[in-house]
């Protein structure tokens, strides 16, 4: 698949409808276009910062992951502002929703192949994601789409042993790890495993059950991206707490609305005012 290197403002309809045909069939989707530099140049250097402070504090510290980014440097914000993956969280789940989870991974050459010596930033195995997949609630027998979530890879990832991101082909509509973890062989999904060794630049899509894996980046290209992901707002982030008043004070209307601004608890899950129109310039074209 071509990627193009210049993101258009916003989605058309009919690619909309392609990517979500793709989310809905296979769990995931490639974007037809790749972030704009200005925005890729300004998360990096974000990443480059924090995990250069991070190493700088603690000397055993090698590869870089922290939860909840969005609060860490206005250049996250501005990526889960990005307007395409907004388009496609609206077309999953209407105007209500909101952010669910950031974070961001810089992940060197690891010396070990072994995924269960390495820590979490390191590398991850097989799973799906969710608080306890196997317990959320199914829709028509498949497990339900809770949360859609974004993976900007910055760094490139067409190099082999370089840690890209690996997911199965259609598994968000089974349970995780076909429900026996500790019996599960990927070999056994060989023909459906997809490894996503993709240019800097390229944004995947894909349900919170698809299984996925993130083996040791064996390369001596730094791995580097961001996970965004959004859910309705009747659900409540995993990796952060809802902001007091004077933390979105200035934001814009969307950036307040997707971290949570303070308000009665009933609205959470039934707008009032202008609350559904606050997404509503990512609702599909009129026209
Ligand atoms: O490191 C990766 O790309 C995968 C991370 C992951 O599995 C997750 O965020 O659930």
């Amino acid at each position: 698949m071509t990627i193009a290197e210049q993101t258009p403002e916003r989605l058309s309809n009919a690619e909309r409808d392609t990517i979500n045909t793709q989310l809905a069939d296979d769990g995931f989707a490639i974007l037809p276009y790749k972030l704009p530099q200005d925005l890729m140049d300004d998360v990096l250097s974000a990443i480059d910062r924090i995990a250069d402070e991070e190493r700088q504090q603690d000397r055993d510290v090698i590869s870089v992951k922290r939860h909840n980014c969005v609060d860490l440097d206005p250049a996250f914000r501005k990526l889960m502002m990005y307007q395409p993956a907004l388009q496609l969280t609206y077309d999953a789940f209407g105007p209500m929703f909101h952010l669910n989870q950031s974070n961001f991974i810089s992940r060197v050459k690891e010396a070990s192949d072994d995924i269960a010596k390495n820590d979490f930033a390191a590398s991850i195995g097989w799973h799906a994601d969710g608080p306890r997949p196997a317990l959320f609630p199914r829709v028509d027998g498949a497990m339900g789409l809770h949360y859609l979530k974004f993976g900007y890879f910055l760094t490139d990832l067409t190099h082999d042993d370089g840690g890209a991101l690996q997911v199965v082909r259609g598994s968000h509509k089974r349970d995780e790890m076909d429900g026996d973890k500790a019996n599960f062989d990927i070999n056994n999904y060989n023909d459906d495993v997809v490894e996503c060794k993709v240019e800097a630049g390229t944004v995947v899509a894909f349900h919170q059950a698809l299984w996925h894996a993130a083996y040791p980046n064996h390369s001596d290209i730094e791995r580097k991206n961001v996970y965004i992901s959004y859910c309705p707002t009747w659900m409540r982030p995993v990796d952060r707490d809802f902001p007091t008043e004077d933390q979105v004070a200035g934001l814009t209307d969307e950036e307040r609305w997707l971290l949570g601004e303070p308000r009665p608890a009933m609205r959470w899950w039934i707008p009032r005012g202008d609350d559904s129109q606050r997404m509503g310039r990512f609702a599909p074209d009129t026209n």
